[in-house]
């Protein structure tokens, strides 16, 4: 019993008394609650003994939150514009205090990695210039269907061997094209790369593959877990997720009184991306404009000192490989790097946009943490969620 307790207890070290998070109790009532995606099962990889020397949030936030007396309920949100990996920190949730349903979610992505694997094909092969240059006049003719979206569904449809072979052939065309690299998205080269893995009948999706697989939310999700042991007390926890395209982002506002702390997602990558909603925009123009709506909004709220900000720099592993591509200079004229292509000076650019939002929105930007996140990350519930649901509740208390 004692080692059961211990694997699944994270000792977090975000200064003051050193506290457990034990996520074991969420699990257990998750075996006996019905899963809200139905698929079939496949066995469970339990995570990775957390580490002890677990990364903590900084501790910029200079606020003590403090909830209704007796509250034992913690409300987070998440926020950011679409592609920034906001659902994809849900899943790390569900991983964390659902773990059947994210194993049920792994499992049914099988079906969602095969459409994501069959649009970016459609995608690219519009993208194809003239010029491109095809082994065969076989592949030319099925680049030139592929773009169909419904020749492309039925292709996929009637997948074999030989069709397969055919595809990793065209990706080979695809990615040596000029321009092709740039416009890529982080989850795409990934899965065109093992597409012969993917597309197979056999395919199980590990871990990584679910996390990275893409699909656009549509409509907000709230999700509760239970249970959940910070220290000697039992909290629920609740999380929002919401649809990050333009069109919805007026929606969000209205849940904001009862949200306790907001995780607003920024993607680091997006410095160099146009946005899909308006493809004269800059994505990271567009998250920091929309960062700032955010900011004009909670200060506007009456009981915004009692509530939690944290910025998440994410995808930082894709930002880090695209850096030394294309820099960040070439699309922000007014960063003026001592090195060319510095990764660290990047970043500490990027944030600092933020830090001046907020500060321009007349937030003091020490009411807001920041954070470069990678969301993939195996180790991000250990690493993020642990340590923001212990410092939330750290506040919590002391206030
Ligand atoms: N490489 C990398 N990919 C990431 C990271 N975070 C998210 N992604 C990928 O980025 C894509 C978009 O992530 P989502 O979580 O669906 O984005 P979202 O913010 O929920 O977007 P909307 O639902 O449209 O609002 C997915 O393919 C993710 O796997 C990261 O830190 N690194
Ligand atoms: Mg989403």
């Amino acid at each position: 019993m004692c080692s059961i307790m211990n694997k699944f207890r994270v000792f977090l070290c975000c200064g003051g008394d050193v506290e457990a998070i034990s996520p074991e109790a969420t699990r257990q009532q998750a075996r006996h609650k019905k899963s809200q995606v139905a698929s079939p099962h496949t066995g469970y990889d339990a995570p990775d003994h957390p580490s002890a020397s677990t990364e903590s949030t900084s501790q910029n936030q200079n606020r003590a939150l403090s909830l209704k007396p007796n509250a034992n309920t913690l409300n987070f949100m998440l926020l950011g514009t679409a592609g920034s990996g906001k659902s994809t920190i849900f899943k790390q949730f569900d991983r964390m205090f659902l773990a059947e349903l994210f194993t049920n979610g792994r499992a049914a992505s099988i079906i969602l990695i095969k459409e994501f694997v069959r649009a970016c094909f459609t995608r690219f092969t519009r993208l194809l210039p003239e010029s491109a240059d095809f082994d065969s006049e076989e592949i030319q003719t099925l680049a030139y269907d592929l773009q169909d979206t419904d020749k492309s569904r039925d292709f996929f449809d009637n997948l074999d061997d030989a069709k397969i072979d055919q595809l990793a052939e065209l990706w080979i065309v695809i990615k040596n094209s000029p321009g092709i690299a740039i416009c890529q998205q982080e989850s795409d080269f990934f899965f065109l790369e093992k597409l012969q893995d993917c597309l197979k009948i056999d395919y199980i999706p590990t871990e990584e593959d679910y996390l990275r697989c893409r699909v656009e939310t549509m409509y907000t999700e709230r999700r509760k877990y239970d249970n959940v042991s910070v220290g000697k007390q039992t909290w629920t926890l609740t999380l929002t997720d919401v649809r990050g395209n333009k069109d919805d982002r007026r929606s969000w506002f209205a849940t904001f009184d009862d949200v306790d702390y907001f995780i607003y997602v920024a993607s680091l990558a997006d410095y160099n991306l146009p946005m899909e909603e308006d493809t004269r925009k800059n994505r990271l123009s567009d998250s920091l404009e929309t960062f700032g709506d955010v900011m004009e909004c909670l200060k506007t709220l009456a009981n915004f000192s009692r509530k939690g900000v944290i910025v998440l720099l994410n995808k930082e592993d894709s930002f880090k490989e695209k850096i030394s591509k294309d820099a960040l200079e070439n699309h922000f004229q007014k960063f003026h790097p001592n090195k060319p292509n510095d990764v660290l000076e990047s970043k500490m650019f990027i944030k600092n946009m933020f830090v001046q939002t907020a500060r321009k929105k007349g937030i003091d930007p020490k009411d807001v943490d920041f954070k470069f996140t990678s969301a993939i990350d195996k180790k991000f519930g250990e690493k993020i969620i642990h340590s923001l649901i212990k410092n939330t509740v750290t506040q919590i208390i002391k206030g």
